[in-house]
């Protein structure tokens, strides 16, 4: 069906003007829009709302501040090789304060992160990337003379959202593995509520920039799953979208980094692979734009679980992985079921799960609530015709 709302933009002059500054056709910049609004799961016609936004160009006010963390989240979303990925994030926030990229330091860049804070009172978006010391004080992280505990419930207090890029600043990440002598925590903890969490070390760019335009185009960040994090990118296992899973399946596994199994592509798990408890979008959206199999697995390397807290940094690589797939079963129940003749194969799995019966038992249990339901049948006819009979 023709897309009603992207056909209305073809000839608007905003979507000419966005498509130039970011170096793309136009067709290329709608093609984008539709993607980010695919991938955020929005409904048809949202694509046109997310392209309005991003040509509107109503730039929201990031501040971005870095604890304890290793820079990777800033390098993933600058070292994407399209070009026109970084350009895009650029483009779309206001990146006010951000100690890796500005060019002042020292007094100046506190002074411009203040004074973004006070004109952007309760509109700017704060990303806290890197994990927050809270042992001793949190003397062990500071910036300006302030620690980043104080920093953070500073710089939180008059935003309009609050993101914590990284798995770091999600739970604590790497920074907080056993025995975590700083006291290493996410901002969540730090912040005593919830906030929205893009997981991963790093975390993938456009996790971030979707995230982002949603807020964009909606005014709101988008809908997360119980840890914060957004269901779009990580509603599904990566054991669930993995290339391999098909040698997964079939028994078909690498033993020892480059042995045969190994170099002809087969499954990691008997190397560690944490994908089968681990929810993210790496194998869907991948990295750096380089093409298919950039992503750890699809370049060999088992999967960490990086994005999951009590998995990455946490489970060693030579444990494996709690299988968390469900696996189907052979036979289904039929949708409807005659009452009273018996039961499927199917349906017996389903009551002996629910009677917890042995499976021999459960198909008497379907085939008795069969009978007595005859008989139940049975005994209201016989009842009626005696009342007739009187
Ligand atoms: Fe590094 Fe970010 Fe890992 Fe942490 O990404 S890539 S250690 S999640 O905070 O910089
Ligand atoms: Fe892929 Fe890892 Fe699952 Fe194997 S265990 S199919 S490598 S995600
Ligand atoms: Fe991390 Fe595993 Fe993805 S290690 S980047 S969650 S494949």
């Amino acid at each position: 069906m023709a897309n009603t709302g992207l056909l209305k933009l073809e000839g608007d002059s905003r979507i000419a003007a966005a498509s130039k500054r970011l170096d793309l056709s136009r067709r290329e910049f709608l093609q984008f829009c539709t993607t980010v609004a695919a991938s955020l799961g929005l409904p048809q016609g949202a694509d046109a709302a997310v392209a309005e936004a991003i040509a509107d160009k109503k730039r929201p006010s990031v501040i971005w501040l870095q604890f304890q963390e290793c820079t990777g989240c800033t390098e993933s979303m600058l070292r994407s090789e399209h070009p026109t990925l970084e350009k895009l994030i650029l483009d779309v926030i206001s990146l006010d304060y951000h100690e890796t990229l500005f060019a002042a330091a020292g007094h100046q860049a506190e002074q411009a992160r203040r004074t973004a804070m006070a004109e952007n009172k309760n509109s700017y978006l704060l990303v806290i990337e890197g994990a927050i010391p809270t042992r001793d004080g949190g003397i062990y992280c500071k910036v300006g003379g302030q620690t980043a505990v104080e920093l953070t419930q500073a710089c939180a207090a008059d935003a309009a959202a609050v993101i914590a890029i990284g798995s770091c600043a999600s739970w604590g990440g790497m920074p907080s593995t056993d025995p975590n002598p700083t006291g290493s925590s996410g901002v969540a903890t730090v912040l005593g509520k919830p906030v929205v969490t893009i997981p991963g070390c790093p975390p993938n760019p456009y996790n971030f920039l979707s995230a982002v335009v949603h807020f964009l185009a909606f005014g709101s960040l988008p809908a997360v799953d119980d840890l914060g994090r957004p269901k779009f990118a990580y509603s599904r296992l990566i054991h669930e979208n993995c290339e391999r899973r098909a040698h997964f399946d079939a028994g078909r596994f690498a033993i020892e980094f480059g042995d045969e199994g190994h170099r002809k592509g087969y499954c990691l798990y008997k190397l560690g692979c944490k994908g089968p408890e681990t929810y993210a979008n790496c194998p869907t959206i991948l990295f750096g734009d380089a093409g298919a199999g950039t992503w750890p697995v699809g370049c060999g390397c088992p999967c960490i679980g990086c994005t999951e807290q009590g998995v990455g940094f946490s489970k060693p690589i030579h444990m494996l992985a709690k299988v968390k797939n469900v696996e189907p079963p052979q036979q289904y129940p039929r949708i409807v079921e005659e009452k009273g003749t018996g039961a499927t194969l199917g349906s017996a799995a389903v009551l002996a799960a629910v009677a917890g019966a042995a499976a021999g038992g459960a198909a008497m249990v379907a085939r008795n609530l069969g009978l007595s339901h005859k008989a139940e049948e049975a005994a209201k006819a016989q009842a009626a015709s005696e009342k007739m009979e009187v």
